[in-house]
């Protein structure tokens, strides 16, 4: 084939190219070790002196013209494919994003948390233990014998034995307080603990649910009185509410204190909305004393060296008063429009130092 012949047959192929894998076929044709024009540059070798003199710089200029041709073309191919990406591959960067469902924090969550840092703050762990109890748990441990009204009064939910098991019944606890028991006979003295959880007894009204939410409180150390009691207390009511709140301690009994007390804080009510820290008007929140002898000894504790202070108010309750919440049923009805509006956002962690909430 003439030089000429070969110059047009290739400036065709790579015209007629339509990808790079097409492109490469032809420069492999062409100017691989095999390729015509490379077939070419080593007859130049057999040549006369006299004919390399001519063939040499016509195929030099041939393998250059066709070198520079693939170069062009493969550029074309390479802008080509990008301008198809380009116009294929897009996005549109100005969409709005789409929605993400976020949950919220439950109110009884939310002032658990609040609650654990604030006793946190002042030296207490948080201890956690089953919501299915046996009897002498929740009961006997702490001085609730069987025939105790206590224990008719709290409306116990009680647990089916199998056939032929004789043993007393569990429980689903009405209290957190075996949690109590159950921390003195596995760590002993000192214990400072709170003791928040769910607790179950069978009443269902406007104030009452089948479940609700407690925290308790216990301190037990070789010098602790009713006034540790008092200024604990109070240093929490006014770090929970945002501001000083006054406490008043009325006598009251308990089978597991001795001396008890319930204890109301200070709050005022105007326009039938409670102001907690202000005012003239008392609200129970809370029951206290200081444990009694025969508890201690049922958790392991010797009531002649050690002594401690108790309490245990209602989660939901606090909750309520702190936050406007008007109706305690509610918190259980998982109603997603009343959760998205009394709900936090999860990043709203409850700290001391951050204030809490709101
Ligand atoms: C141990 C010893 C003593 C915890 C206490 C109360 C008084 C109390 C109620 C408040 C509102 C329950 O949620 S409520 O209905 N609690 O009045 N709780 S003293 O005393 C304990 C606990 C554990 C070992």
């Amino acid at each position: 084939m003439t030089l000429d012949a070969l110059a047009s047959k290739y400036r065709a192929a790579i015209a007629a190219a339509v990808d790079e894998a097409a492109l490469e076929d032809v420069r492999v044709g062409a100017m691989g070790k095999q390729g015509e024009i490379s077939l070419k540059m080593r007859e130049l070798g057999k040549m006369s002196p006299e004919e390399r003199q001519v063939m040499g710089p016509a195929l030099n200029a041939l393998k250059d013209e066709i070198a520079s041709a693939l170069a062009a073309k493969k550029a074309g191919l390479a802008d080509a494919a990008l301008d198809e990406r380009l116009r294929s591959e897009w996005l549109d960067v100005t969409l709005p994003a789409r929605g993400r469902p976020a949950g919220t924090i439950h109110p009884v969550s939310q002032v658990t948390e609040e609650v654990a840092a604030i006793f946190a703050d002042m030296g207490f762990a948080v201890a956690e233990g089953p919501r299915i109890e046996t009897d002498w748990y929740n009961f006997d441990a702490l001085n609730i014998p069987g025939h105790h009204p206590a224990r008719a009064e709290m409306d116990t939910f009680y647990m089916q034995r199998a056939e032929g098991d004789n043993r007393p019944p569990n429980v689903l606890r009405t209290h957190t307080s075996p949690v109590q028991i159950r921390s003195m006979e596995a760590q002993g003295a000192p214990i400072r603990i709170i003791c928040p959880g769910g607790v179950y007894r069978a009443d269902y009204d406007q104030t009452h649910t089948p479940m609700f939410h407690q925290v308790e409180g216990l301190a037990i150390d070789k010098n602790i009185s009713m006034a540790n009691l008092k200024w604990t207390l109070e240093e929490f009511f006014s770090a929970f509410f945002g501001t000083k709140v006054k406490t008043r301690f009325r006598a009251s009994h308990f089978p597991f204190t001795e001396p008890s007390a319930e204890v109301d804080i200070q709050c005022s009510w105007e326009g039938g909305t409670v102001k907690v820290g202000e005012g003239d008007g008392w609200l129970e929140v809370l029951g206290s004393g200081m444990v009694h002898p025969k508890v201690l000894a049922a958790g392991g504790i010797d009531p002649e060296v050690y002594q401690g202070f108790a309490f245990g108010m209602g989660i939901d309750r606090i909750a309520m008063l702190k936050y406007g919440i008007p109706d305690l049923r509610a918190f259980f009805e998982s109603d997603l429009r009343w959760l998205r509006h009394y709900g936090f956002a999860s990043l709203d962690v409850p700290t001391l130092h951050g204030g809490l909430s709101r």
